[in-house]
């Protein structure tokens, strides 16, 4: 935690493949050695004691705190501009770790809608078991945020761009609607990724990622990350973590950081097919519908703009013949592989409402926009003449 200031000043790749060293290599090693030990020895008692009562700062135990694991936190940290970052299991232990932090009996939130299903199962199911409930929104209108508001809402929770729907929210007017009510601003970064979106710059006071996805990179890995944008927050937070114990391993920290050296290389390549396969799309006969940030006619187009340095990789769209069409283009493909989760290098397609968001009751699912007719596509770093050929062919299937 904090000894990457001295990269602050510096581009987001440079941050991307410098940040998250190690204070004091062994032998001059270049990449972040993986420490896998899971308890560290005291040099003396009154040493001991001394980390026990954070007067010194030196390693305990894993579930407390790990050299290589501190290493992918100060990286994320550092990518995401804030004070520091905790890393947890899964993305979802990143999640329950914040709502188990600031939640309590009689605690309200006020979540975007269309967030990934898991998430919004654990809101809307789970938690009014301990009396916590939740308000869903679109919360690209603000005034709908605003509205949903009560005395006792402590958290304002959103996603931008929304998994799967692509909808995006204004960080800043978020941030403002939170703060004018007491409750903090928790962002789920996790589609755009620090590289493309910093939302603790528009005023955001959380940031939470499945690292599973953009910043590993490479579908091999799950983990997720908390990062705050103060010290106070970061304390709370890193206690809950270290008492409920939903911590990241050494070796997943490592594979991890791994990844995230190279982010802005594939996010670049994969964005950039996007781009050209979002256009492709929107002149396909067989598709109703594109949504894509970077495409003018996006609802939010002028948000993405304002808060995002790019429009990322991830795509969805409608096709002719609902459900059944998309299950035709999801049979049909060979390259792009039927598959949920994202972010990966190879170009992933799933079906929201019978996949990743089926758990969620269909009127619900139907109103926050996660529509039958919805495909979701990650768009990978392969040649973007292969991956349009591929949605081409497939897509022409649906009769
Ligand atoms: N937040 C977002 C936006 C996600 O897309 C996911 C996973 C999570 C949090 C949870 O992260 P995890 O615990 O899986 O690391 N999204 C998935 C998806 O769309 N398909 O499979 C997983």
């Amino acid at each position: 935690m904090n000894k990457e200031k001295h990269f602050s000043s510096m581009g987001k790749s440079t941050r991307a493949i410098h940040s998250g060293k190690l204070a004091d290599s062994l032998f001059g090693e270049v990449s972040v050695p993986i420490f896998q030990s899971s308890t560290f020895a005291f040099p003396s008692a009154e040493e001991g004691a001394a980390r026990f009562s954070g007067e010194s700062p030196g390693f305990i135990y894993t579930r407390l705190n790990n050299p290589t694991v501190n290493a992918l936190e100060d990286s994320v940290a550092s990518l995401e501009q804030g004070f520091g970052g905790m890393a947890t299991a899964t993305g979802m232990a990143a999640i329950s770790t914040v709502f188990m932090t600031y939640l309590h009996q009689g605690a309200h939130v006020v979540s975007t809608d269309s967030v990934y299903g898991s998430t919004r199962v654990l809101l809307e199911m789970e938690l009014p078991r301990f009396g916590a409930q939740a308000t869903f929104v679109d919360t690209s209108d603000p005034e709908k945020m605003r509205k949903a508001l009560r005395p006792e809402t402590r958290m304002v929770f959103i996603e931008t761009p929304t998994n799967p729907t692509m909808i995006l929210t204004d960080i800043e007017a978020a941030a403002q609607i939170a703060h004018q009510a007491g409750a903090i601003l928790v962002v789920d970064n996790t589609f755009a990724s620090p590289y493309l979106q910093r939302p603790l710059q528009h005023g955001a006071d959380l940031v939470v990622h499945s690292l599973t996805k953009f910043l590993n990179g490479h579908s091999d890995v799950v983990g997720g990350m908390i990062v705050a944008g103060d010290e106070e927050n970061f304390k709370k937070i890193r206690r809950v973590l270290s008492l409920f114990g939903g911590t990241m391993d050494p070796h997943q920290a490592w594979l991890i950081l791994r990844g995230v050296r190279t982010l802005p290389l594939r996010l670049e390549r994969a964005q950039e097919n996007a781009r050209h396969i979002a256009a492709f799309l929107s002149t396909h006969p067989k598709v109703t519908w594109v949504r894509y940030p970077g495409l003018p006619e996006h609802p939010q187009y002028a948000i993405a703009q304002k808060q995002m340095d790019g429009f990322g990789a991830m795509i969805s769209f409608g096709v002719k013949n609902g459900l059944q069409g998309g299950v035709t283009v999801m049979n049909h493909v060979k390259i792009i592989t039927l598959a949920v989760s994202l972010g990966g290098v190879e170009s992933l397609i799933e079906h929201p409402a019978s996949m990743t968001h089926a758990s969620i009751p269909r009127k619900e699912r139907e109103e926050a926009g996660i529509l039958d007719e919805l495909v979701r596509l990650s768009v990978g770093c392969e040649d973007f003449e292969d991956l349009r050929e591929d949605l081409d062919q497939a897509l022409n299937q649906i009769p």
